[in-house]
């Protein structure tokens, strides 16, 4: 496990300090993990509480993670500014694209993946829908979603609507990386490496995580992420899981350390 800094003490540090779960791989994390950790970029990682944390809504005007703080600038709390900001910090290796068009798709799938009302967003609808509705849940696992679900937007009334929209975007990458292969790419966007295929292999996890030696993680917590739903498995083709294997190990941090 990293050496987790108390939020209290990261106020008062320069540099950049990055504000995680710990114990948890959670895909918004891993992903800002894996675009420091390719551009080498170091952080002092910073301990979240899940479920509420007020001193990091002190600090941060939210209490999700990641968060990353760099000097005395805004706090950073969604991916995409966490991009952005890495690129600045260290534009090599770049994981935005230069052609427009390049940009356009990454940007679109990625918002697909990470954005509210996205891929990772309503496959957590999914996992509060069955822990609040299947018999035998722990009191733990109940405690923390009913903190969790309301935060996040659950409705009961919307969960067909968020099994659907997982079910199409898990769809539109498969097709994208066919595609993408039968051009002889083995990335998302154009013939290398962008932030689209780190998303990719951190949101992963949260339908199909990596076997406990590359991700340790909690038996409930890795029972809540492996998918159970048959509409959401067969919409996942076996290309996709590759292209996540193909990324960690080439690229990634592994073991995932968390
Ligand atoms: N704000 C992030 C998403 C972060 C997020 O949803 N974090 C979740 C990970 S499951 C979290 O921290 N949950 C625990 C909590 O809210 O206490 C973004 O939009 O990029």
């Amino acid at each position: 496990m990293p050496k987790y800094v108390e939020v209290e003490d990261a106020r008062t540090m320069a540099g950049l300090r990055l504000v995680l779960s710990p114990g948890v791989p959670g895909p918004w994390s891993e992903a800002a993990k894996g675009i420091f950790y390719v551009k080498k970029i170091p952080y002092i990682p910073v301990r979240q509480k899940m479920g509420g944390d007020p001193a990091l809504r002190e600090w941060t005007a939210q209490d999700s993670a990641p968060v990353a703080i760099y000097n005395d600038e805004r706090p950073r709390s969604t991916w995409i500014e966490q991009l952005y900001l890495a690129e600045r910090l260290a534009p090599q290796p770049a994981l935005i694209p230069q052609s427009a068009a390049d940009r356009v798709a990454m940007f679109g799938y990625a918002n697909e993946l990470c954005g509210e009302n996205g891929f990772a967003w309503c496959k957590r609808l999914l996992l509060f829908h069955s822990a609040l509705t299947a018999p035998g849940v722990s009191q733990d696992a109940l405690a923390l979603t009913r903190a969790l679900a309301p935060k996040y937007g659950y409705d009961a009334a919307r969960i067909e609507d968020a099994r659907a929209r997982v079910v199409e975007i898990l769809r539109g990458l498969s097709a994208r990386l066919e595609q993408q292969h039968r051009r002889g790419s083995r990335y998302f966007i154009g013939a290398r490496l962008s932030a689209l295929d780190i998303y990719w292999a951190a949101f992963c996890a949260i339908i199909n995580p990596l076997p406990d030696e590359l991700c340790p993680m909690t038996p409930q917590f890795r029972e809540t992420y492996t998918n159970r739903d048959p509409a959401v498995a067969q919409a996942a083709s076996p290309l996709l899981y590759e292209h996540r294997d193909f990324i960690y190990h080439e690229y990634l941090e592994l073991p995932v350390d968390n």
